[in-house]
């Protein structure tokens, strides 16, 4: 696809309103997609993963890949959810959030409700990070109000061999395919708009939920398995791994364009245990997913990791195969920008500021924008929306993310051009006047020569 329209968005719709001045810097209306209005919400699944429409914005593909683009793409964790009121009209069809995540059409159709109302540039498939362990034998609830449940969490090692299904009964194409439709229909349904992202949890961050049965403070019960169980956390974190790298291969297959994978509580653990029980399982999934898609002929697609506050071992990730780095709040910008040398970084805006007033939330993203920017970056936060937050203070976000790094980036054009005709302008002159001295010298030699000639010729005679 080479034509890659404005945002997707029909000139018509740009014309009327977008880039008008106003208060000194641009001003972009955040906007509708007729592309995506006019068909309404999915009802049946699309059953084919082939024949995807176009794809008409792929400016976060070309961002994780390091190319150029002519605006910085922006999307936030946690896009589709709960500070939207059309999630909760969605959900309350579907009942309860795991029916939710289980029946395609609804899931497809809360993973276009952002996309709908704001100039996002990519889709995240609507599902959670906590159906691997269901897919793996474990029941988890979603309690409202309260977040992840595991009735009966992992007690001790033996209890892990017991309950755990044997890895060769785990077959993600049976116990999670429903995720797998879910993303054929979003892909058959964006339009082509902007990419669809699919995600897994990291092992690390899963098996601490499988352990502890619920969100913790600091994750304790499962951090003393690395101590007192080694060996078999490594058997999990490895089983765990495996049933990952098929999840996520079949996303892609389904359609997936991009994977985040989501090591949230990596923060909680010192660097060593993070090498040993982490780093080194979140490592092994981005070759393998990528050998495998090679495998089969499949075009690898970008992949991002987001250790949450383990920035400190980006420099360990220059090895692997991942694209991108996402980043927590708490990183130092200008260090990681340093220390990622050819990755791409994604994030991270403090998510408080949406919380705050539009002229605020538009100087921070200037802000991250100079910070990073405006290439081999996509915004985003450094965590995910909450609940409270407004959707048109996102949408503020958006626009001045995209309003600003288009302007520093037709600048550094500008720039570049100015610089380009200067310096070519200087050689020209140089040249000019090499040349012309060189003549001027050799036409008063020339001369010179004459007259010791003539004067020469004289003198005999
Ligand atoms: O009832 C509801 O609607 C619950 C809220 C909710 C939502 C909207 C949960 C429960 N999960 C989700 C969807 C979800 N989870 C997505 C959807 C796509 C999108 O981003 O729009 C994604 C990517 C996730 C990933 C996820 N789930 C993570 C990793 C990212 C992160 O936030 O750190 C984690 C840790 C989870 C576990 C989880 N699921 C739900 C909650 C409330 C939590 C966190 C609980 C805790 O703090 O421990």
């Amino acid at each position: 696809p080479k034509e890659i329209q404005r945002h997707g968005v029909s000139s018509s719709a740009f014309s009327s309103n977008a880039n008008q001045q106003k208060g000194g810097h641009f001003q972009r209306m955040s906007t509708n997609r007729p592309a995506l209005d006019k068909k309404g919400p999915a009802t049946e699944p699309e059953t084919k993963a082939t024949d995807f429409p176009i794809l008409k914005n792929d400016l976060i593909l070309r961002a994780a890949r390091g190319e150029r683009v002519e605006r910085t793409p922006i999307w936030v964790h946690r896009q589709a959810g709960r500070y939207l009121k059309e999630y909760w009209g969605t959900r309350n069809e579907a009942g309860d959030f795991f029916s939710l995540c289980r029946t395609p059409h609804l899931a497809c159709e809360v993973t276009l409700q952002p996309i709908r109302r704001l100039d996002l540039d990519a889709a995240i498939i609507f599902s959670d990070i906590l159906v691997i362990p269901q897919a793996m034998g474990l029941e988890v609830q979603m309690i409202k109000g309260f977040g992840p449940s595991f009735p009966e969490p992992l007690k001790d090692p033996e209890d892990m061999q017991r309950r755990l299904l044997a890895p060769d009964k785990i077959d993600v194409y049976e116990k999670l395919g429903y995720v797998f439709k879910a993303i054929t229909l979003t892909r058959h349904r964006l339009e082509g708009e902007v990419p669809l992202i699919g995600f897994a949890g990291a092992p690390w961050t899963v098996m601490a939920y499988m352990v502890e049965g619920k969100g913790a403070k600091s994750y304790y019960k499962a951090k003393t398995w690395f101590y007192k169980y080694p060996k078999s956390s490594h058997e999990l974190l490895n089983r765990i791994t495996n049933a990952t790298v098929d999840y996520l291969v079949g996303q892609v297959l389904a359609g997936a364009q991009m994977l985040e994978i989501f090591d949230s509580w990596a923060g909680d653990l010192t660097p060593e245990i993070f090498r040993e029980f982490s780093l080194k399982y979140l490592k092994r999934i981005a070759s393998e997913v990528k050998s495998r898609l090679r495998e089969k002929k499949v075009a690898p697609v970008p992949m991002t990791v987001f250790a949450r506050g383990a920035e400190w071992a980006i420099p360990e990730l220059q090895d692997s195969e991942y694209d991108v780095v996402s980043l927590n709040w708490t990183a130092f910008r200008g260090h990681c920008r340093k220390v990622a040398g050819k990755l791409s970084i994604q994030g991270n805006l403090e998510p408080a500021v949406l919380l705050a007033e539009p002229e605020q939330i538009r100087k921070e993203a200037r802000k991250m924008v100079d910070d990073f920017g405006p290439y081999r970056y996509i915004a985003n936060l450094g965590h995910g929306m909450l609940p409270s937050m407004k959707p048109d203070h996102l949408a503020v976000l958006v626009d001045e993310v995209h309003d600003y790094s288009e302007k520093l980036i037709k600048e550094k054009k500008e720039r570049w051009f100015h610089d380009t005709l200067v310096t070519s302008a200087h050689g020209v002159a140089k040249f000019l006047a090499i040349t012309s001295g060189v003549l001027a010298a050799s036409l008063a030699g020339g001369l010179v020569i004459d007259s010791f000639r003539n004067t020469n010729q004289q003198s005999k005679k």
